[in-house]
């Protein structure tokens, strides 16, 4: 199975993308500003290089903890492929640094590159969990087009060594011609009544039961899995979705074993409280206690 990654370098990297939210609602954009601002208030409880645990009842030391921000992807509005070159570099170059890039993005469309430049990193087989409302299975179509935030799963499968896709939160009504997708691909699918029914231990099991052939996960959420009633500000309702401690158990627990880590959809312009920008900039700093701190 893929192993634990214990990490203490983490490089943040903002990617203020949204022209690939083609059917949902721009605005994914401002998500980088927004997480980056939200995320202030969880570093600021963190003294001496240790944070007070509440949950676990424990010190989570993060003295060898380094988070580098290396700003936001450069954005080149009317040419996609010049941007997710641009993101690949950036995030390839802090991979081959020994960094554990953490991507704030942007609708979903930019998982794409992303994930690119962690398998082009990286010998071997390489898994993706994806927390998601939707399935992103689109292929290229008129209206769309080849990457927009509906197709970046297709477009990561069609990656010689993308391996497993396990999908956690997925839900709701979808095309015909996904159900032939999720065969075809060997697509593993958790949806939100699965983890309700089976807890989160359980979800957890089966995951890391999936990965076991692979030697590198990515790891994205698409803040849509949460219910909407949790998550207003993000590129589409879905009703039915999963509880923030849900989405947070499991992201605890799978973040020692990714490489590579985003947090996308979040949309400052549907978020009047910045409830949802606070949800996305937990699961940044979980993730980044998680990595280094394992449970177990
Ligand atoms: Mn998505």
């Amino acid at each position: 199975m893929a192993g634990k990654k214990i990490g203490y370098r983490f490089a943040l990297i903002g990617f203020p993308w949204d022209m690939g939210a083609s059917l949902g609602r721009p605005g994914a954009r401002y998500a980088p500003k927004s997480v980056r601002d939200a995320l202030k208030w969880f570093f600021n409880r963190v003294k001496d290089g240790k944070v007070f645990d509440v949950e676990t009842g424990r010190l989570a030391d993060l003295t060898r903890v380094v988070v580098e921000d290396v700003g936001d992807v450069e954005v080149f509005a009317h040419d996609t492929l010049k941007t997710f070159d641009a993101a690949y570099r950036v995030v390839k170059n802090v991979i081959d640094r020994g960094f554990k890039p953490i991507v704030i993005g942007g609708d979903h469309s930019v998982t794409y590159p992303c994930v690119k430049a962690l398998h082009d990193s990286a010998a071997g087989k390489l898994g993706i969990v994806q927390f998601d409302a939707h399935l992103d299975l689109v292929d290229e179509t008129p209206h769309q087009g080849r990457y927009s935030h509906s197709s970046e799963i297709r477009r990561a499968l069609e990656l010689e060594r993308v391996e497993k896709v396990v999908q956690i939160g997925v839900r709701g009504y979808n095309y015909p011609f996904h159900y032939h997708d999720v065969k075809n691909f060997n697509i593993v699918q958790l949806t939100p009544g699965d983890i309700h029914r089976l807890g989160t231990s359980s979800a957890v099991e089966t995951v890391l039961r999936e990965l076991e052939g692979v030697s590198h996960v990515y790891i994205t959420v698409d803040i849509d899995v949460l219910d909407p009633a949790f998550a207003p500000g993000c590129g589409a309702n879905e009703p039915g979705g999963l509880t923030p401690w849900e989405l947070m158990e499991i992201l605890k627990r799978l973040a020692p074993y990714a490489d590579a880590f985003d947090v996308v959809e979040v949309n400052p312009l549907f978020d009047p409280n910045g409830v949802t920008a606070s949800i996305a900039a937990k699961l940044v700093f979980d993730f980044i206690v998680y990595s280094s701190n394992p449970l177990d």
